[in-house]
């Protein structure tokens, strides 16, 4: 069954009279910013594209996790270790409610998981490049969670009432997670030569990837359209994208590090900067499995799955032991 979700779930979106009366009552609902709640009536389509977004989002936490982790045992300080612990952890949170919340749309974890662990459902592109230095976990928090929020804000108002409220708890931790990282890139920029060098690094490599996040441009975006008509989505990537590059420059500005783009300059008409679009070969690489670290990735999250087996197996003898006791 979840092969077919999983499925791209694109399509044109329907007009008015193209709808079923229980579809256009179902949009008349999303159109006055009710929330759908798991019970109620809704279009297929509409089940199948959340357990897509969310599924893909759960794993995008869940993996996530692998690059920061990398430098856990080798943070700089205590303090700096015990923050990064703390964020990971987060990671893992998000996660969790996340994967709760596509649940509630009748996919099993166990579905969600085979389908990461078989390559046919993704996560996002940005977990699959390394982190090289301390400076990349400065980077990471500042521009990959920095993205993050720009992405997630908005989505705490998605018609989809679990997924919504789950959207409120994790944009919390994130804008702490942000400004972790922006904090070790402020150490970072005005620390040595050596310090500012590798945070200019970290920026360099980090830029165009953090831009991805956003997913294609919206003229190749195949589910923008029916996931923002059903507010599962609330804007576009290109406008996201945008927003992103708008706060971030400045705050690049501020750290005194220089922006990896010849491109970029204020254009005053449109209120934002003009700004040079990411290598998208290099992006549909990443996201057909020929990324930097896509392999590593996906070998770990099996590989942890598989060693978690044992625990998994212990957990359902003891269920089945007291059900068996209850039952005498
Ligand atoms: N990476 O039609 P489109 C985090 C896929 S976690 C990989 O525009 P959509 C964090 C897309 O899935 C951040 N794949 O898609 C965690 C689709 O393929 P399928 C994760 C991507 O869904 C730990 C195809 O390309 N955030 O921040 O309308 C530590 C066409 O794209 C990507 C979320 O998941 C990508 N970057 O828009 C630190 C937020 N972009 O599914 C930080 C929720 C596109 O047809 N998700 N694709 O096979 C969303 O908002 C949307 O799903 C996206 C993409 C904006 C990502």
């Amino acid at each position: 069954m979840y092969a077919q979700m999983v499925k791209s779930t694109g399509s044109s979106v329907k007009t008015r009279e193209e709808m079923s009366p229980e579809e256009a009552r179902f949009q008349a609902r999303v159109d006055a910013g009710e929330k759908i709640e798991p019970k109620d009536w809704m279009p297929e389509g509409y089940r199948k594209n959340l357990i897509r977004q969310i599924g893909q989002h759960a794993h995008s936490e869940i993996v996530g996790q692998l690059p920061e982790g990398n430098w856990i045992t080798r943070a700089p300080t205590l303090s700096r270790k015990a923050i990064l612990l703390a964020k990971v952890q987060d990671e893992a949170g998000h996660g969790l409610y996340l994967y709760c919340a596509a649940e509630t749309l009748g996919v099993t974890r166990d579905e969600l998981f085979d389908a990461l662990h078989e390559g046919r459902m993704k996560y996002s592109s940005i977990f699959n490049y390394p982190t090289l230095t301390w400076a990349d976990i400065g980077a990471v928090g500042w521009l990959v969670d920095g993205a993050a929020i720009m992405n997630q804000v908005p989505l705490q108002r998605c018609s989809y009432g679990p997924y919504s409220r789950a959207m409120i708890r994790i944009c919390k931790e994130e804008s702490f997670h942000q400004r972790q990282g922006f904090d070790i890139m402020m150490k970072m920029a005005s620390g040595t030569e050596a310090q500012r060098a590798m945070a200019q690094d970290a920026l360099n490599r980090f830029w165009y990837p953090s831009l991805m996040m956003f997913g294609p441009s919206d003229a190749n975006s195949v589910h923008s359209a029916q996931s923002m008509a059903w507010k599962i989505k609330m804007n576009s990537n290109d406008e996201l994208r945008q927003k992103f590059v708008d706060l971030t420059v400045p705050q690049a500005e501020y750290l005194e590090l220089t922006v990896p783009d010849e491109n970029l300059s204020w254009n005053e008409e449109k209120g934002g900067y003009d700004f040079s679009e990411p290598d998208w070969d290099e992006f549909f690489e990443v996201l057909r499995g020929n990324g930097p670290c896509n392999k590593e990735r996906l070998g770990a999250r099996v590989k942890a799955w598989e060693d978690g087996a044992w625990v998994r197996e212990g957990l359902v003898a003891n269920a089945q032991k007291k059900q068996r006791m209850a039952a005498e």
